[in-house]
């Protein structure tokens, strides 16, 4: 620590890096209460690009070095690619510093599973970054869920639809290459969804027991370069989509399908629960609204969540002044680091983030076989 404030160590500069670092640029001006933090070192591989991303984000020095990285901070954050998320979070952890790291949570289940282990063995919190828990309107969800507005939880319908792969000569990126991602939409868009589903019902519906699943790759190769479409291409060697059956302990059902190449979809996340009693619904890009079913309505009414009272709204705005996706990064890293200093277990955990892997697994089993997957027992 420097003074009062936690050193906070950044694996990864674009996509994930930029919302995280704006989580914590925010959070001591609307969540006062949050742990202070410097945003200290960033770290990566190409020393120009991470200097001019510090510079950006706001941290104070780069590294290219993470071990050394590790050593010198109280949180490391993992936003690297898949396969980076073992290597390092395991060492931050068997040194003792908290880990914070970006789903899903590993490359492989084997992987997966090594971190569980290290995480088990830590005594600091180590957490994924499934940042849809953090929505206001999932959180009033679960609340109507867990107050048994929905009654017997009977069905639960996700979708993960995006359209930036639509193109065959869109170019390829580590994303489309199976050593290092693991897996295409299944494991980049459809891990946020069966986390969702545990995150939701997981207490009423009990864990998803069998699972039933298919993948398919639309477009085998893609060019390095998208200027250039009759340059070099490499093979796309993961899912565009994958669609699953799932069934729950309590005799729900599920289905879950995500796709890289739904066009006209940009970041389409949807989640319905329909329960003997009531229904709800919720769709990410309409992330302030939730549509509700009570057991006396005569169809689905939709609720502004923005009022005072609803999850993390009291620090924002008045009701009805929207919030938007980058909000959920503060919600979740307010969350975090707040469990950092009390010395309290985080949710979701790198145990939720294993059970994911073993559900992302059955599916690619299940793909591979043509035959259903009983998943391991969830502990
Ligand atoms: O949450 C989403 C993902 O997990 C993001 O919107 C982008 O698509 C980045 O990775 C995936």
């Amino acid at each position: 620590m420097s003074g009062d404030s936690l050193k906070v160590g950044v694996l990864g500069y674009r996509f994930m890096g930029k919302a995280h670092a704006n989580a914590l640029a925010r959070l001591p001006m609307f969540f006062p209460d949050a742990p202070a933090t410097d945003r200290h070192v960033l770290v990566g591989r190409d020393e120009a690009a991470l200097a001019k991303a510090a510079d950006r984000l706001g941290f104070e020095t780069t590294s290219t070095d993470p071990e050394s990285a590790i050593e010198d901070v109280d949180v490391f954050y993992n936003l690297g690619p898949n396969a980076v998320h073992p290597e390092f979070s395991i060492a931050a952890l068997e040194a003792g510093v908290p880990v914070f790291c970006e789903k899903p949570l590993a490359h492989t289940l084997d992987a997966a599973e090594r971190m569980n282990d290290a995480a088990n063995a830590a005594d600091v919190p180590a957490g994924v970054a499934f940042n849809y828990r953090f929505v206001p309107a999932i959180r009033y969800a679960k609340r109507l869920i867990d107050e048994g507005v929905l009654g017997e939880i009977r069905h639960v319908d996700g979708a993960y639809l995006q359209d930036w792969l639509a193109d065959d000569d869109a170019p390829w990126s580590w994303r489309n290459d199976e050593s290092v991602a693991g897996s295409g939409a299944l494991g980049d868009l459809g891990a946020h969804t069966l986390d969702l589903a545990r995150f939701l019902v997981g207490e009423q519906a009990g864990p998803i027991e069998r699972l039933s699943g298919h993948l398919h790759t639309f477009t085998d190769e893609r060019p390095v370069d998208e200027t250039d479409p009759n340059g070099e291409t490499r093979p796309v060697t993961v899912d565009d989509a994958y669609t699953a059956q799932a069934s729950f302990a309590n005799g729900a059902v599920g289905t879950f399908e995500a796709s890289r190449v739904a066009r006209g979809h940009k970041n389409d996340h949807t989640i319905r629960v329909l329960g003997s009693e009531g229904s709800v619904q919720f769709s990410l890009e309409r992330l302030n609204e939730l549509e509700v079913k009570e057991r006396d309505d005569r169809g689905y009414r939709t609720v502004l969540v923005t009022d005072e009272d609803d999850p993390y709204l009291d620090h924002w705005w008045p009701p009805g002044h929207v919030i938007g996706w980058e909000h959920t990064f503060v919600h979740e890293n307010y969350e975090f680091l707040t469990s950092v200093v009390e010395g309290t277990e985080f949710s979701p955990s790198f145990g939720d983030g294993y059970r994911v892997q073993q559900l992302l697994a059955a599916v690619e089993e299940s793909d591979a076989s043509g035959e259903w997957v009983e998943t391991p027992a969830d502990d």
